[in-house]
């Protein structure tokens, strides 16, 4: 499928979304929501796809946020359409089986922020820079920021974050705990499909189960996300790749996981 604001490709068993508004630094529309959700379809019907990558096309932004030029002209209504459709984006790449890694190659600001966020973990080139700055817009941030930051960071540098709307090196970003790893600029994609790889010949159900678990946990108290771990414990111990691991090690041989059913 042809896509005008995002490009979609996949490497092997990888999966990548790229903004692809350069020009505007790929800040993102409503337009460019609707293009992800597509791709997320091509993602979620291919059962070869093990891993989603998102990154920025271009050697400056990974998104710069939400496109100001439109939003200053939205109707409460359309306010309400794009707020709805971006919730439902960062959900729905939690809710993905596949593990998500934001690979963000320059400016991520505001809604770039955000969408890095809702991705699994985040790595950055040395000269990306993170931010809230929407305080500096007379507006707060609208997709998660005020939510996932502070379980991300904690509440005093989140707020500290939004209240300035300072920007942070990627450096001062995996020092608070936003950023898993910072690479110089040229080694980044090499890294990130690196992980990507490494992630994609782990088990399937496995891996969805780590996803569950930390983020389905993440909200709960201890007893009840011990609970939650219960299940997908059991779940991956009944699966033919759990089963597949076991064996494996017991023959001294790599496992040869097929994600499958039964
Ligand atoms: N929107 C639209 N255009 C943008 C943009 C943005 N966020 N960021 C950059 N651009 C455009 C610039 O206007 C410029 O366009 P031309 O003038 O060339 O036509 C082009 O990209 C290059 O930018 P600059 O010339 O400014 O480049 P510099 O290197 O000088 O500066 C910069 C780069 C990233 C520091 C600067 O562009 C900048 O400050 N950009 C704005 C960053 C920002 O404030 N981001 C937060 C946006 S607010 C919501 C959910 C979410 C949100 C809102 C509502 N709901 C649920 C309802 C999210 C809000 C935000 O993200």
């Amino acid at each position: 499928m042809a896509y005008e604001n995002i490009i979609f490709e996949t490497e092997g068993n990888v999966a990548v979304i790229k903004f692809n508004r350069p020009k505007a630094l790929n800040a993102i529309s409503i337009d460019v929501v609707k293009d992800i959700q597509k791709a997320l379809d091509e993602v979620e019907s291919n059962s070869s796809v093990r891993v989603l990558i998102l990154t920025g096309e271009g050697d400056k932004a990974f998104v710069a946020g939400a496109d100001i030029s439109l939003m200053v002209n939205f109707t409460p209504l359309q306010l309400r359409e794009f707020s709805v459709a971006l919730h439902e984006l960062g959900f729905r790449m939690e809710g993905l089986s596949i593990p998500v890694i934001a690979c963000v190659n320059g400016f991520a600001l505001g809604g770039g922020t955000e969408i890095a966020m809702a991705s699994d973990f985040i790595y950055a080139s040395d000269d990306a820079k993170f931010g809230q700055p929407e305080i500096n817009l007379g507006i707060i941030p609208g997709f998660g920021g005020t939510q996932r930051l502070p379980r991300l960071v904690g509440k005093g540098v989140a707020k500290e974050l939004c209240m300035t709307g300072a920007l942070i090196s990627a450096q001062e970003a995996k020092e608070i705990g936003l950023v898993n790893k910072v690479f110089p600029a040229d080694k980044l994609w090499e890294e990130t499909m690196k992980t990507a790889k490494v992630l994609a010949a782990k088990g399937r159900f496995s891996l969805m189960a780590v996803k569950r678990c930390i983020d389905r946990g993440y909200d709960l108290d201890l007893r009840a996300a011990c609970g939650v771990e219960t299940d997908q414990f059991a779940l991956c111990m009944a699966s033919p790749d759990g089963k597949e691991g076991m064996t494996a090690f017991l023959e001294k041989r790599k496992p040869d996981f097929k994600g499958e059913l039964t």
